[in-house]
């Protein structure tokens, strides 16, 4: 009888999801143009790892973040680089076997950290991936030391010491230099993400929650973000014109997604029937990505329009979980769907018309083979490499009656 009342309440799950979706479509109609639509396409799975989940990507449409290994310990990670041809991975140096990507810029330096095996004994050292090469830190001698960002102007935030405080300092041709720290007593902080301007943001544990704050390492200059009525909040990302997307506690407990706009705190939309959500990165266009939950459980990734109009990002396989963290300038972004790394595009309809099918494909035949510039049926890369081959092929076909 039990399993009887759980794959009845698994089928319920499912059919309220596709429930909201279908309201998600039929709302979204008048706001998401007939031609375009958000093609996912599987980043692809390291060799041997059980799950990877890019975390940013830059203008140049590069992703990083991190994955795990099935013979690693179970906390163990692994720092991983996706172009659209290849995946690099970048392992740890002896004693610090883990590591982790967590942020880079357009000139694609890259912000990470190795760390150890449990029980961290070695701790964490920061590094720079720089013209292929990883310059490892740790910010004074043997400190505990990580890097999530990096900026265009190479400043580098991460955090170092014990207790853990957020810094940022810069880095060039001599290493890590003139670090500031977080100038705020507490017990302990950590920064996500600082923009072209320097501007930081991040959390911060005070009295005894988490609280966002902004931070301009320059002025030296803090501002703690308010929750939405309750009594924590996160802030992930910044863009440069200074709005902050992150989640915060409602003031009925609920976790939910916030953009920050001159001073104000705004609750992002959820979809019908979902009680959570979070938001993860902004991009230069004021686009927001993250996800929206049901009470612990379905996960969906989802986009928020600068209008605040909601789109559903499609998932890798039905009913797999989905997650988008990071989306760049051209609004590529990145996520997970199952233990998947996925990028979604937005990209158009070849023939003009949903869905994808036998009409698109006969244009893309159409160009088949051929090399040059604007070929109609070039949709792989984002953006086209100037051929028309398999890969474009796979793009549509995973995309097929979409
Ligand atoms: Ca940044
Ligand atoms: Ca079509
Ligand atoms: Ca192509």
């Amino acid at each position: 009888m039990k399993e009887h009342g759980r794959s009845r309440l698994t089928l319920l799950l499912v059919e309220m999801r596709i429930m909201s979706a279908f309201l998600f479509v039929w709302c979204a109609a008048s706001v998401v143009q007939a031609d375009e639509t958000y093609y996912v396409y599987d980043l692809g799975l390291p060799l041997n790892f059980d799950y990877a989940i890019p975390w940013r990507i830059n203008n140049q449409g590069i992703a990083v973040g991190y994955g795990h290994h099935s013979t690693s310990h179970q906390l163990c990670t692994t720092g991983v680089q996706w172009t659209y041809r290849d995946t690099i991975q970048f392992n740890g140096t002896p004693g610090t076997e883990c590591s982790a990507a967590r942020g880079l810029n357009d000139l694609g330096q890259i912000a990470g950290y190795n760390s150890s095996l449990p029980p961290y004994t070695l701790g964490k050292e920061g590094w720079v991936r720089d013209n292929g090469h990883n310059n490892v830190f740790r910010l004074s001698e043997g400190a505990y030391t990580t890097a999530h960002d990096i900026n265009n102007a190479g400043q580098v935030v991460g955090v170092a010491d014990l207790p853990y405080q957020a810094y940022a300092a810069v880095f060039d041709a001599d290493g890590i230099r003139d670090a500031k720290r977080l100038p705020l007593t507490h017990d302990r902080s950590s920064p996500h993400d600082i923009n072209d301007k320097g501007q930081v943001v991040g959390s911060v544990l005070l009295d005894p929650t988490w609280h966002s704050f902004l931070w301009d390492p320059n002025s030296g200059e803090v501002t703690l973000l308010e929750s939405l009525g309750g009594s924590w909040s996160e802030a992930w990302q910044i863009n440069e014109a200074g709005r902050i997307v992150g989640f915060a506690e409602t003031a009925d407990e609920r976790s939910r997604a916030f953009v920050y706009v001159d001073g104000t705190m705004i609750p992002l939309p959820l979809l019908e029937g979902y009680t959570d959500s979070a938001a993860i990165g902004i991009n230069n266009a004021n686009m927001i990505v993250g996800h929206v939950q049901i009470e612990d459980g379905y996960l969906q990734a989802v986009a928020w329009y600068p209008d605040l109009t909601i789109l559903v990002l499609p998932p890798l396989n039905e009913l797999d979980h989905t997650r988008a963290f990071g989306v760049n300038d051209k609004g590529q972004i990145v996520g997970t769907s199952g233990q998947h790394p996925v990028i979604w595009t937005q990209i158009k309809y070849l023939d003009g018309r949903r869905p994808i099918d036998i009409g698109d494909l006969a244009v893309l035949a159409a160009s088949w083979g051929l090399e040059g510039e604007g070929l109609p049926g070039d949709i792989w890369p984002p953006g086209g490499d100037g051929r028309v081959d398999i890969r474009d092929l796979a793009a549509l076909l995973q995309n097929w009656l979409d």
